[in-house]
């Protein structure tokens, strides 16, 4: 295969309104501003990717203006002082730089998806999927009551979605678990708490969630407390899931030594990029643990990156990859992402991530641009 010749990354920050606010224990949004990058290389071909941090640094230390500045000064001089042959070679190349996983997980899905247009291969294919469809489940945020929450699970069950997921947060938990369950007590049902209790102040309402034959409760505890997940762990028949967690190989390397859960939530831009996805992947398989794939909220471009991650052999579990209609009037891609009525998402058959971006649209949304060189040769004409 030749080697990439990247030439230029554009940034390009969009606003979007959600069609519905979205809430967790963390805070509640009303829209989304999306940082997309893109790659150009000297043929002029594009790869797409969408920076997954968010306005404000809740969810994790990363915000869609810190990524910014990672980006356009510090990843992208790393990629001109030493150029990268492979989108395989992105992740070691970005590895002097700590953290900021969003940032770099933005610039290297962006490359995957260039080189396997190059290549002309679907993207899902170049990365090593290998199912052409996936399972979907829905991420429902918090409601105003208890029957909004019931009428929003019974809409996305008719859709055919196969697993619901509801967020929860302290003074709203074991009562929504307990709702949810007493009127469907066989779906396949997870709790997802952002990291907002603690071992020593909450264990009472672990055990109370611990009742309601959950799938899993993800993220219960804070992002470094692996030791304390592990404890809990074993005071819950429930598996626990870790999403904020894991943010590289190693930490999954070392929940899964320590028992600290039983199942991984995979997100692309929170562990930086495919490579490092792969990586947690394959050592979650090895000890047996399912994966699968979570979602922040994405456009159609970081969906569709979603889409052929949750291909890989180990994403056993339906992810948190849904519709774009859930949460755009109107997505940057064209046709929107789609759900089958048996809550399936098909991976698309044509080259890279198989979505057509709808420019236009992309232009009309842009609120910032910038547009640096990647190669030194043009950086110093
Ligand atoms: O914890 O999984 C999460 C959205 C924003 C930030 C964190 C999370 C979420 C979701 C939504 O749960 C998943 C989706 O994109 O549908
Ligand atoms: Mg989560």
């Amino acid at each position: 295969m030749s080697q990439l010749q990247l030439q230029c990354l554009e940034l390009r920050e969009l606003h979007l309104p959600l069609k519905h606010p979205f809430e967790t224990s963390f805070g509640r949004i009303t829209a989304r501003r999306v940082l997309i990058v893109k790659v150009t290389n000297r043929d002029g071909a594009e790869g797409y990717g969408e920076c997954v941090a968010m306005e404000d640094p809740f969810f994790n230390s990363e915000t869609i203006d810190t990524a910014w500045i990672i980006i356009a000064k510090h990843l992208v001089s790393l990629l001109v002082s030493s150029p990268v042959g492979r989108a395989a070679d992105v992740n070691e190349c970005f590895a002097r730089i700590r953290g900021n996983q969003m940032a770099k997980g933005a610039v290297e899905a962006a490359i995957w998806d260039l080189e396997a247009q190059l290549e002309g291969q679907p993207l899902w294919k170049h990365i090593g999927g290998e199912r052409s469809e996936i399972a979907c489940g829905v991420s429902i945020g918090i409601q105003s009551s208890v029957d909004a929450l019931i009428g929003k699970v019974s809409t996305e069950l008719a859709s055919g979605y196969q697993r619901i997921k509801i967020k929860i947060k302290p003074g709203q938990d074991v009562e929504l678990a307990a709702a949810v369950r007493s009127k469907y007590p066989e779906i396949l049902l997870s709790v997802d708490a952002n990291a907002a209790y603690s071992l020593g102040r909450d264990m009472l309402v672990m055990k109370g969630l611990d009742r309601y034959n959950l799938l899993m409760i993800e993220q219960p505890l804070a992002p470094g407390d692996l030791v304390d997940h592990a404890n809990l762990q074993k005071q819950l028949k429930t598996r626990l899931c870790l999403d904020e967690s894991i943010t590289r190989e190693a930490d999954a390397r070392q929940a899964l030594e320590l028992g600290a859960c039983g199942i991984i939530n995979i997100k692309l831009g929170r562990v930086g990029g495919f490579s490092e996805a792969k990586k947690i992947h394959d050592v979650a398989r090895q000890a047996g643990v399912p994966v699968w794939c979570g979602g922040m909220l994405e456009t159609g471009i970081g969906r569709a990156h979603n889409i052929a991650l949750s291909t890989l052999p180990g994403f056993t579990l339906p992810g948190d990859v849904s519709a774009s209609g859930r949460y755009w009037e109107e997505d940057i891609v064209d046709p929107p992402v789609t759900v089958s009525r048996q809550g399936t998402i098909q991976a698309p058959p044509s080259p890279g991530i198989g979505f057509q971006v709808d420019a236009k649209r992309l232009a009309s949304l842009t609120s910032r641009r910038e547009e640096i060189a990647l190669s030194s040769s043009r950086a110093q004409a």
